[in-house]
């Protein structure tokens, strides 16, 4: 029995229990041994489970050991086996409709016996959904749309999923002993927020299509199909979805670059190839006469093509391959151009630690300066700061400060945009901080002219220094609200406020295809990593990703001034 296999059939039961009305944490139990076992990445657990080791794992109990055991013994789990005759498939399927929990779950399966996500759909749009207690049009309206989204997202995951699940496959991949190099391609290596599939590259010693092959066999696969003539397509049993592309090794720079993609680069790149007297056919670049030239890495193949390298992260078809003719690629952001973080919250609001522990992991990050910026007093969902607890917050930041060398906390708040574009707290409060976010968290479903209306007079307080997450999307589950991004560019532009580019993978807001004209118009760009717990300020690197995305550079990144230069540039702004 494999990881992959075992932790589906963990995850599987949890979301069963769950549904079944069970114990909550007994859900989560095997929510979180199907994560530990993922993480041991093997294809042999009888192996861990003979040596003794599988039960020693941390988030394994009792209970889980005991599936666990049962499917390496059996192949099976019984009590996987009786849940699932207890609780039709449907409804497991209708637990991820966003905005149907439980409790709804149950109401429509007693009061309309459904159980499937088809008969959902159907009653949704018929009105009888409408009709049940506790429902209502609006309810169902939000169900249809959930369905819709759900069809739609089914394959994608966020960034960091989908980096995590690559690095298990590369890892797999380059065990093979026919494997001389391997590498991701794709969406992942663009950096996108968003990944439909795992792509990655290999290049074999010999018969590449039999290596290929060799992965259709491996464990945990569902379904593999063969595309292409060395390239296969997998589906694992959890879903997960990977093209692995096997080469010769003198085939591996233009097969990695074609399967980094995207497929608009790839297009304007043999386009302008064209224009040379080149072509790309297939892995190779050929020449009129149909010889190929040999290409040992990309930087050769773009030279080759007379082209500046393009970075992966600018491959998205946006005049990268024009730029590069002209050697006007941009030296774009790195994360060690990153001097230091501005939106951070503490146990002042609703961060799960208190400010001495973030400054000391912004400090290991190798930066020089860390901004505090609690939830101001109006978000009370979470945990806003009431004015009185200001002074005590400035008190722990001024003592956390006479501790430190060489490191310095800033005073900032994360202030709410109110429903008329004011910021919460009064002036005299807002004057105390060193720096100002302002964010909207409350009222979403403005319509577009309310919602810029309201971000734009925001942009008029001279207190604000930052506009956090503008466009308050969550990434795969909420829309962005409605909001002319242009004109709050040009006034932010106008104002000298900057625009958070909040690093939460969930978030990745201001979203990278606005960037540019961000940066036409002079608004810095904060790159923020919204952390709520130590950990979260890895986050920082994603969003660098997505700012280089956005093609910008050191310069155009507030956070990559000193802490001093920050605190000048939120003064000027406040006495402008
Ligand atoms: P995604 O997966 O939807 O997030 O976005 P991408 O950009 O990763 O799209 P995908 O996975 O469909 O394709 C990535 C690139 O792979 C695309 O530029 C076409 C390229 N590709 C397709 N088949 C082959 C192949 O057999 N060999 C090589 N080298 N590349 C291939
Ligand atoms: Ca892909
Ligand atoms: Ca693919
Ligand atoms: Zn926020």
């Amino acid at each position: 029995m494999d990881s992959r296999s075992a932790a589906h059939v963990l995850s599987q039961i949890g979301a069963l229990v769950e549904l079944q009305g069970g114990n909550r944490f007994k859900a989560r139990a095997y929510e979180s041994a199907a994560k530990a076992i993922l993480g041991l990445d093997t294809d042999d657990l009888g192996h861990l489970n003979r040596s003794g080791e599988l039960e020693k794992v941390s988030g394994i109990g009792p209970a889980t050991l005991a599936v666990v055991r049962d499917l390496i013994e059996t192949g099976e789990s019984r009590y996987y086996d009786q849940l699932r005759q207890a609780t039709p498939e449907g409804l497991l399927e209708m637990l991820r409709v966003p905005g149907l929990g439980i409790a709804k779950i149950h109401i429509i399966r007693e009061g309309l016996g459904i159980e499937s996500l088809e008969e959902l759909e159907e009653a949704a749009r018929d009105g009888r959904l409408a009709r049940l207690q506790k429902f209502g049009p609006k309810t169902a309206e939000k169900i249809l749309k959930g369905i819709a989204f759900l069809r739609e997202t089914v394959a994608l995951s966020l960034y960091p999923q989908a980096a995590e699940e690559a690095r298990r496959l590369l890892a797999a991949v380059r065990r093979h002993p026919e494997i001389v190099r391997a590498e991701i391609a794709g969406s992942l290596r663009r950096r996108r927020e968003i990944v439909g599939d795992v792509d990655i590259v290999a290049a074999c010693r010999a018969s590449p299509a039999q290596v290929a092959a060799s992965f259709t066999r491996s464990p945990g696969v569902r379904r593999a199909t063969t595309t292409g003539e060395s390239s296969v397509r997998i589906r694992y049993v959890d879903g997960t979805c990977f093209d692995l592309h096997c080469v010769l090794p003198s085939d591996f720079a233009v097969a990695w670059w074609r399967a980094t993609g995207s497929a608009t680069h790839v297009d304007d790149v043999r386009a302008h190839a064209a224009t040379r007297g080149l072509a790309v056919a297939g892995d190779s670049l050929t020449n009129l006469a149909g010889g190929t030239i040999a290409i040992d890495d990309e930087d050769a193949f773009f030279s080759a093509l007379g082209l500046a390298f393009i970075p992966p992260e600018l491959r998205e078809g946006a005049r990268e391959v024009e730029a590069a003719a002209r050697s006007a690629i941009p030296s774009l952001v790195e994360l060690a151009d990153i001097r230091g973080v501005l939106h951070c919250h503490s146990r002042y609001s609703d961060g799960t630690t208190g400010i001495a522990e973030l400054a000391t992991a912004a400090q290991a990050r190798g930066w020089s300066y860390l901004g505090i910026s609690d939830h101001s007093e109006s978000a009370f969902y979470a945990g806003g700061m009431k004015r009185e607890a200001v002074a005590a917050q400035h008190d722990e930041i001024d003592a956390v400060n006479a501790a430190l060398t060489g490191f310095r906390v800033l005073k900032g708040i994360e202030a709410d945009i109110l429903a008329d574009g004011r910021l919460d707290y009064d002036e005299e409060t807002l004057d105390r901080f060193d720096y100002v976010i302002g964010s909207i968290h409350s009222r979403f479903s403005m319509d577009g002219t309310q919602m810029t209306d309201r971000v734009l007079a925001a942009l008029d307080d001279p207190h604000l220094t930052i506009l956090g997450h503008p466009t308050g999307r969550l990434l795969l589950s909420r829309e962005p609200y409605a909001l002319d991004m242009d004109a709050v560019i040009e006034k932010a532009g106008d104002r000298g406020v900057a625009l958070e580019l909040n690093a939460d993978p969930h978030r990745l807001d201001l979203d990278w295809r606005h960037c540019p004209a961000a940066k036409r118009n002079g608004v810095l760009i904060e790159i923020g990593p919204d952390a709520h717990s130590p950990r979260a300020l890895d986050y920082v690197e994603i969003g660098v990703g997505i700012a280089r995305k956005g093609w910008l550079e050191a310069g155009d990144v507030l956070n990559t001034l000193s802490a001093e230069d920050v605190l000048a540039h939120a003064a000027r702004r406040r006495n402008r």
